[in-house]
This record gives structure tokens, C-alpha cells and sequence, in this order.
């Protein structure tokens, strides 16, 4: 496995032919993956809005006029409700998001009191809490957790253009201190904020130089949401989305590269090619955070067509190998 991919490596992958870069994409993909298996993540948003960040991109933003309201932190039993429910209809993951720029008090507890239960369900259990300290990380990984996610989102030069409220080196900070506690690590970005294809590929080189890498790479399509500063943003072309899931499973091919957010506009088509391109993890329920997605019986009718089977739960050995 490599760690030393450089801005410019990327760069001339990202240029290659498209049917030269699929190709390249699907021989790294079954070094390590059946190709016709696909892991099912359901998203929970926890505690919803009035988030003091300002994230362009987000809704959830108290600075931005959107639709998204502020509430409380639910309760548990709702949020094991809705655990049930991912769990019966095919999810192997249940990742809680709340709207927060770090973990704090009462609530906390009570989050790794959700954790906890959700270990009891017998499915693994992933978090979106903002930033971490040391502490805080230990006893996400004492409860149970399995999976932090904290996306860079970016690379570090486009970063500073869309949040002001926190550096890249806090995102790498928290990222480490996840490391250290031995969970797995959720990282990935979003494509289609105006970025140039230098940014990308410069996103990816951080992704792809983390020893290891992310067990798991989110790449995410722009979610252009009214009232957000960037709800106006031009449409990033397919094919760059494309080869950005081909550039990062080139990589990192041992992850699981996740086709995240903006799937509920992509066409069956498009969709297809991000799994021809490796990508082989979705957002699964109809919704993701505060935005719609896909609906479940669509998405098992598109598995149908593909012949695509959802990937049973991963084994403690079964992700040794994968991170050889
Ligand atoms: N507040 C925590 C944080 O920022 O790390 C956790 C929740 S935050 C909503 C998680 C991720 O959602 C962000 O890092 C970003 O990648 C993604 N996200 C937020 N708004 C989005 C949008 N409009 N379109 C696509 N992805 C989005
Ligand atoms: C990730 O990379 N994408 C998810 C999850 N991790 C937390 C969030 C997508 C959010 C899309 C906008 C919304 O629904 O609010
Ligand atoms: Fe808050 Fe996370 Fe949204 Fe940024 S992305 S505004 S930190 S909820």
C-alpha cells in the first residue's frame, strides 16, 4: 500500500482517459473487494441546526437563513427507533450526525449512552460530533464506537474560502486523536463547491497520504441547499465526480469509498458508473442529514438491475486483510 501519493501523481490520474482511469479504478477495486457488493449506511441526524460554524456548505448553519430549524438533541428511545428500522431494512451502519463544533457536558453522555445501546442492536455504530479531544475520543472507543467520521472536505488551500470558524490542522488534530483510541476513521470531502480540479486532487492527496488510510472515504456532491452562500453554485460535470471516486479508490484501494450525498438528483446511469468507478458503500433511507436521498426501494431495485448484493456485516479479520 502506498502513502506517499503526491498533488501531482493525482493530477495525471485525474487527466487519464476516462475509460483508462475506469479501468485502472476497477483493477484496484477487486484487489481487495468483491465488486458486486455494495455497504449499507443509514444516517440519523441526532441533534439538528443552530450550529455556531460557518460552513458554507451546510444548512445547519445558524449563520445562514435556510429552512433547517434548530432542535434539542432527541431522545433515546427515537433515536433507537429509528436504529430498529435502518437495521430491518438492510443497514449495516448506523451513523448519528449532530450539528455541533465539538461535543459538550450533558449531552455528550447522553450521545455515548446512544452509542451504547446501538452496540447492543449488534451493528456498528458511527458518530459525527464535530471536533475531538483526547478524552472525548477514549470514550467514544469505550462505549463501543466503531467508525468517527470528520471529513476534511476539501484541501487545505480552497478550506480556508468556505469555513472561518476552525483551521484544516484542528480537522487533522481531531482526525489523530480518533487514530490513537485504534477506531476506524470516516473521512472523506465534497465535490461541486466551484473548486478547481487542483483542489481535488489535492484533497485526495491528504486522504491518500493518512497512515493508514480512511477505512472509509465519503465523497460527497454538493447538496446545494437555499440559503446557504453557496446554493447557487454551478454544477460540477458528472464525469469530475466520477473521477474523483475512481482517483481516490485508485489510492486508497483497500477503503471503502462511500457515493454520499447528492444521490437522491443522480440518474440510475450515473450512479452505475460511480460503482463501476469503485465506490462501494451508499447513504441508504430516505434521508441524510436535514436533505432527502434516495429512497430504499429504489435503491434495491437499481442493486436488482446491477446484480449487486449489500455487503453483510465486515469481520474483525475480514478488515485485517483489508488493511494490510
Ligand atoms: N458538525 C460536524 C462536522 O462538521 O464535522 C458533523 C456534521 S457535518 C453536517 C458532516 C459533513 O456533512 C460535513 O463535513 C460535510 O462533508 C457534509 N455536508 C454538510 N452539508 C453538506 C451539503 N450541503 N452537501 C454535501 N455534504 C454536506
Ligand atoms: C458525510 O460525508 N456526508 C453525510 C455524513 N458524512 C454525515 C452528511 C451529508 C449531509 C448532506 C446535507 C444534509 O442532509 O444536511
Ligand atoms: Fe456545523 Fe458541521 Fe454544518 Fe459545519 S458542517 S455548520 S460544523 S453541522
Amino acid at each position: 500500500m502506498r502513502y506517499d501519493w503526491t498533488v501531482e501523481e493525482i493530477t495525471k490520474l485525474f487527466e487519464l482517459p476516462f475509460n483508462d482511469l475506469m479501468f485502472q479504478a476497477q483493477q484496484a477495486h477487486r484487489m481487495y473487494f468483491d465488486a458486486n457488493e455494495v455497504q449499507l449506511s443509514t444516517l440519523l441526524s441526532i441533534k439538528t441546526g443552530g450550529c455556531p460554524e460557518d460552513c458554507k456548505y451546510c444548512p445547519q448553519s445558524s449563520r445562514y437563513n435556510t429552512d433547517v430549524e434548530s432542535e434539542l438533541l432527541m431522545k433515546k428511545d427515537e433515536v433507537m427507533q429509528a436504529a430498529k428500522v435502518a437495521k430491518e431494512k438492510g443497514a449495516t451502519r448506523f451513523c448519528m450526525g449532530a450539528a455541533w463544533r465539538e461535543p459538550k457536558g450533558r449531552a455528550f453522555d447522553l450521545v455515548l449512552d446512544m452509542i451504547r445501546e446501538v452496540k447492543n442492536m449488534d451493528m456498528e455504530a458511527c458518530a459525527t460530533l464535530g471536533m475531538l479531544d483526547a478524552e472525548q475520543a477514549r470514550k467514544l472507543k469505550d462505549v463501543g464506537l466503531d467508525y468517527y467520521n470528520h471529513n476534511l472536505d476539501s484541501d487545505p488551500d480552497f478550506y480556508k474560502t468556505i469555513v472561518s470558524t476552525r483551521t484544516y490542522e484542528e480537522r487533522l488534530d481531531t482526525l489523530k486523536n480518533v487514530r490513537a483510541e485504534g477506531m476506524s476513521v470516516c473521512c472523506g470531502g465534497i465535490v461541486g463547491m466551484g473548486e478547481a480540479m487542483k483542489n481535488r486532487a489535492g484533497m485526495v492527496a491528504q486522504l491518500a497520504r493518512m497512515h493508514p488510510h480512511p477505512e472509509s472515504v465519503p465523497i460527497n456532491m454538493l447538496v446545494k441547499v437555499e440559503g446557504t452562500p453557496m446554493s447557487e453554485v454551478e454544477d460540477l460535470d458528472n464525469f469530475d465526480f466520477i473521477r474523483t471516486i475512481a482517483v481516490a479508490k485508485i489510492t486508497m484501494p483497500s477503503s471503502h469509498i462511500r457515493l454520499s450525498a447528492g444521490r437522491e438528483v443522480m440518474s440510475e446511469e450515473m450512479q452505475s458508473l460511480c460503482f463501476l468507478a469503485g465506490a462501494n458503500s451508499i447513504f441508504y433511507g430516505e434521508k441524510l442529514l436535514t436533505t432527502g436521498n434516495t429512497e430504499a426501494d429504489q435503491d434495491q431495485a437499481l442493486f436488482k438491475k446491477l446484480g449487486i448484493r449489500p455487503e453483510e456485516r465486515a469481520t474483525a479479520s475480514s478488515r485485517r486483510v483489508a488493511n494490510a
